[in-house]
């Protein structure tokens, strides 16, 4: 009997079904590459330009071992930017079209990196809150369909726990200082929460490449899903910090065994993603100095890589 032969669609799909990744060199539909190249770099140019909200309070963390804490999470983020845009090179785009396209506006970046950072208390809630929910969407991203970026997110995944517990630490012990501490915490609660939930994306009916992401397994649960996941989580967290969640409508409720939640503004959301958030002008001139400022180190990196092939030529030869 002769064996079916088996196209090249068949064998991605076939592998797709049995959870088996899928590698640089396979054959994958060009929109699954382009899908990718997305959201990996999207994601990359986020934990880059994230680096500055937080960078902002590097020199004025209240004491020394706070400075360290920071300094190591700022370098963390550093450092997940690079593993991702590694994974994105894989799939045939270069870092230089990456970083263009951050510089043109044509990739985006998540739109919670376009709020300012206004106290110390800020520090707290990003680790805490934004960080916890990068946790959740990115815990599910460790099991992507794709090898490079799936192996990625592990890494990633377990510093990003160790950054939610540093912010709650930070929070935990301003709740229980001062008065004027604690209400720093809750003014930092109140202006991180709704942009963190707004990190989820569009409401699933609003999100344009859920269901094709959730085929090809690069998404395993939807906006909303992840979403009602991480108010569950932070109300009750917010109970041992004894802070008030920002939302009038949150209630558990007994039935859906989730809690309510009010009403996100989305008109807020789309203004921030299309640039217009308090702080996009300058999140991007920053990124589009720190490159050009840097160029010198590049060509230098790249200078002394030639040498080196050619000393490593000559010895061959
Ligand atoms: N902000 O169809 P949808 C971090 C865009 S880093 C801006 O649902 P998708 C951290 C979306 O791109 C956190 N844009 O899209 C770092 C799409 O537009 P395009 C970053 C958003 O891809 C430092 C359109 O809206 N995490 O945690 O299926 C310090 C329609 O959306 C946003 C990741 O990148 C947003 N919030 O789902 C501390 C995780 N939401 O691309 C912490 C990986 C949506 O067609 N990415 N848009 O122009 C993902 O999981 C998915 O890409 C998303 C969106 C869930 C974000």
């Amino acid at each position: 009997m002769r064996m079916p032969v088996l196209n090249a669609e068949t064998i991605f799909d076939d592998k797709i079904n049995a959870e088996i990744r899928i590698e640089p060199k396979d054959w994958m539909p060009e929109k699954y590459r382009q899908t990718l190249i997305r959201q990996i770099s999207q994601h990359a140019h986020s934990e880059i330009v994230g680096m500055l909200p937080e960078g902002n309070w590097i020199t004025r963390a209240p004491s020394l071992k706070r400075k360290q804490i920071l300094l190591a999470k700022v370098q963390d983020e550093a450092g997940h930017g690079l593993y991702l845009y590694s994974a994105a090179e894989t799939l045939g785009i270069s870092r230089d079209e990456m970083i263009e396209q951050l510089h043109s506006g044509k990739a985006k970046y998540s739109s919670i990196f376009n709020y300012p950072t206004l106290t110390w208390a800020d520090i707290g809630a990003i680790g805490w809150l934004v960080d916890g929910a990068a946790i959740m969407n990115q815990v599910p991203l460790c099991r992507a369909s794709y090898g490079p970026y799936s192996r990625a997110m592990i890494r990633v995944c377990k510093e990003e726990s160790f950054h939610q517990r540093q912010g709650f630490e930070i929070l935990l012990v301003l709740c229980q200082g001062t008065e004027d501490q604690k209400k720093m915490a809750q003014d930092a609660l109140n202006r991180w929460w709704w942009p963190s939930l707004m990190m989820f994306g569009p409401h699933d009916s609003d999100s344009m490449h859920s269901e094709q992401s959730m085929k090809w397994k690069i998404k395993r649960f939807s906006n909303d899903e992840l979403r009602q996941r991480f108010v569950d989580m932070i109300a009750e967290q917010a109970k041992v910090l004894d802070l008030t969640l920002p939302d009038a409508d949150l209630k558990w409720n007994e039935v859906r065994s989730h809690y309510d939640f009010g009403k996100i503004n989305w008109e807020e959301f789309w203004n921030v993603v299309n640039g217009n958030g308090p702080c996009n002008k300058q999140r991007l001139e920053a990124r589009k100095n720190a490159w050009n400022d840097g160029a010198w180190v590049r060509e230098a990196a790249a200078a002394h890589a030639e040498k080196r092939a050619i000393r490593n030529t000559v010895k061959v030869a």
